[in-house]
């Protein structure tokens, strides 16, 4: 039986379609007014524009894990995400907190998150200790090698086993740990050391790693460069790749989808839902 609902702090969502997690980055500030009431503002307004086009899930973030990105100190990335979290605690959408910290999860745990989604899936120092004493749901994902250096020379094997092996193993530490696995979404890290071949047999095999993995998937391949190897497109035009692969996944079962454009998301699965046809063989 696959899961019907995922737990996630204040939440129970309901799995009968596939949610959607809008992605709200917290740039840093110049700081030329000595304070950091533009980059709180801006994160604010468009988690609630992400709100109002029909996000089901808020994924804020406040370090960026793209190749060449500036490491950010805890204090540095607590500063930044807190004030939008305690901002928009009360505008009744799950907030996830993405960070790969033990002290920022900490910092967000305290204020009332209702989701961990961490690149590094709970491998930190205390991070698995921390989870279990709150009841925040947890996204564990997979990656090969560190966020600056991992898109080198990914090297697999069988990349779908090792993936899925790691996510198996990743759950059983957390289930372990006293995190109940109905709080738990696993998620292949899509770009997070894979090339372009490894990201793509990745893909085609969701349907059989749902199978046989033991938690809801949670899937992120919005705006990433394997749209722009298919497409040819620079970022800032891989909203309809975006789109593409977000429907995909969905057919493919999938149950959170982490995107950048949620109206055009949301409208695609609207009419996912109301037309999906499948020939007359399948029933
Ligand atoms: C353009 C825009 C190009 C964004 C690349 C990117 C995932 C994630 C990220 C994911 C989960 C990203 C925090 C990378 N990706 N969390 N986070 N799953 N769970 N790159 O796939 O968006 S950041």
């Amino acid at each position: 039986m696959s899961q019907t609902e995922f737990a996630c702090g204040r939440f129970r969502l309901a799995l009968d379609r596939p949610l959607v997690m809008g992605i709200v980055n917290v740039t840093p500030d110049s700081f030329s007014d000595g304070g950091r009431h533009a980059s709180t503002a801006a994160a604010v307004a468009h988690a609630r524009r992400l709100i109002e086009e029909g996000a089901d899930i808020l994924d804020i973030g406040g370090e960026s894990t793209r190749p060449g990105a500036a490491f950010v100190p805890e204090q540095e990335e607590i500063d930044r995400v807190l004030p939008v979290l305690e901002a928009l605690l009360g505008d009744g959408v799950p907030l996830s907190i993405d960070t790969r910290k033990p002290a920022v999860m900490a910092a967000a745990l305290a204020v009332g998150v209702d989701l961990v989604n961490d690149i590094a899936a709970l491998e930190g120092d205390g991070a698995l200790a921390l989870l279990a004493g709150h009841s925040a749901g947890v996204c564990l994902m997979h990656k090969q090698g560190e966020p600056q250096t991992m898109q080198a020379a990914p090297v697999y094997s069988d990349v779908v086993a090792e993936v899925s092996g790691y996510l198996l193993e990743r759950h059983a530490h957390a289930c372990l740990a006293g995190i109940t696995a109905e709080r738990i979404l696993l998620d292949p890290g899509f770009g997070f050391g894979k090339n372009f071949e490894h990201n793509r047999e990745l893909f085609r095999a969701l349907p059989e790693m749902l199978a046989q993995l033991p938690a809801p998937l949670l899937v992120g391949v919005s705006r990433k460069r394997m749209l722009g190897d298919i497409t040819g497109r620079a970022v800032d035009a891989r909203m309809p790749a975006s789109v593409a692969a977000a429907l995909l996944a969905a057919l493919a079962g999938v149950a959170v989808i982490r995107v950048h454009d949620v109206s055009e998301t949301v409208d695609a699965l609207q009419v996912l839902a109301a037309l999906q046809c499948r020939p007359s063989s399948i029933r």
